[in-house]
C-alpha cells in the first residue's frame, strides 16, 4: 500500500506532471513540509520565503488575502520558487459551475493559471470545474480535490468522499492528489495526500481549525505532505521553527517507509 512506498517509487507511478515533480522535489530535499504562507502582505511573504524556501517542497499561497497583490509579487515568487526548487500551490478552493471557474482560473486580479502550479477545487459542483481546470494548454498542472476537511462540523460525509475519489480517477492526468485526512480515502500510490491541521504547539483554534500532531498524520493518517501555517508564521523565528517541522516531518515520513 501506499504509506510504505518512498516518495522515489511514486514519482515513477504519478500520472499527473505535478505530482511527479512534487514527489521528486520531496526526496531530493528531503522535506515533505508545505508552508501555509497565510500573511496578508506580499513582501512579508517573500522576505519569509527567502528564509524558508530551501526548507520547503510546496508553498501554499492565498493570493485574495494579500493587501499589496501585483504582477511583481508573482515574478519574485516564481524565481524563488526556481531557486529554492519549490512548487506553488494556490489555494482557491474553487466551487463554482465550469464556466465560472475557468474564468476565476484565468482571468480577473489573479490569473492563477499563469503562475500556479496546482490549485485546490471542491467537487461539489461536479465534473465541470475538472473540466474547467484542465484546459492547461501544455503547461505542467495540477489539481488537489478536497476530499475532507480539517475543521469541527465540516458537512462532508463517506459517501461525499468517495464520489469524490470516483470523480478524480476521471482525469488522472490532471489530478495531484487530495486535500484530506485519512489514509483510507483513497488507495493509488502515484497521488498524493495534503494534510493541514498540523502544529505542535496547539490543539485547536477559536473558529473550529482541528489540529493534529506529525506523528498521528503520517503515521497513522497517511499524510505525504503536510501543511503548515501558524505552526510557522506566527512563530517568533519562523526560520528556525520551519527547521524544527521539516526535520519532525521528515522523520515521521522515514519510520513510515522503513517501517
Ligand atoms: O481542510 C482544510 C483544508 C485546507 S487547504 N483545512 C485547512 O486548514 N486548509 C488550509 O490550510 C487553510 O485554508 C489554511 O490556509 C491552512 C492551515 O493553516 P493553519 O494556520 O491552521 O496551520
Amino acid at each position: 500500500d501506499r504509506m510504505s512506498l518512498t516518495y522515489e517509487k511514486r514519482a515513477e507511478l504519478a500520472k499527473n506532471g505535478v505530482a511527479k515533480q512534487l514527489f521528486s522535489i520531496m526526496a531530493t530535499k528531503k522535506t515533505n513540509l508545505c508552508l501555509s504562507v497565510d500573511l496578508t502582505s506580499a513582501t512579508k511573504i517573500l522576505d519569509l520565503l527567502e528564509k524558508v524556501g530551501e526548507h520547503v517542497c510546496l508553498v501554499k499561497t492565498h493570493a485574495d488575502i494579500i493587501e499589496d497583490y501585483t504582477g511583481d509579487f508573482i515574478t519574485r515568487i516564481k524565481q524563488l520558487a526556481e531557486r529554492f526548487n519549490f512548487l506553488i500551490l494556490e489555494d482557491r478552493k474553487y466551487a463554482d459551475i465550469g464556466h465560472t471557474v475557468s474564468l476565476q482560473y484565468s482571468k480577473g486580479l489573479y490569473k492563477v493559471g499563469d503562475w500556479a502550479d496546482c490549485v485546490t477545487a471542491h467537487s461539489l459542483p461536479g465534473e465541470g470545474i475538472l473540466k474547467a481546470l484542465n484546459s492547461s494548454n501544455g503547461v505542467n498542472r495540477g489539481v488537489f480535490l478536497l476530499a475532507e476537511m480539517s475543521s469541527e462540523g465540516n458537512l462532508i460525509t463517506p459517501d461525499y468522499k468517495e464520489a469524490t475519489v470516483a470523480m478524480a480517477s476521471k482525469y488522472p492526468e490532471l489530478i495531484t492528489g487530495f486535500v484530506c485526512q485519512n489514509k483510507d480515502t483513497f488507495k493509488d500510490p502515484g497521488l498524493i495526500q495534503l494534510t493541514p491541521g498540523v502544529q505542535l504547539e496547539s490543539s485547536k483554534d477559536d473558529l473550529g481549525q482541528v489540529y493534529n500532531t506529525p506523528e498521528k498524520v503520517i503515521l497513522e493518517k497517511g499524510g505525504d505532505v503536510i501543511v503548515v501555517g501558524r505552526g510557522i508564521v506566527a512563530a517568533k523565528s519562523p526560520e528556525a521553527q520551519a527547521v524544527i517541522y521539516k526535520d519532525t516531518l521528515w522523520k515521521c515520513y522515514m519510520k513510515r517507509v522503513s517501517g
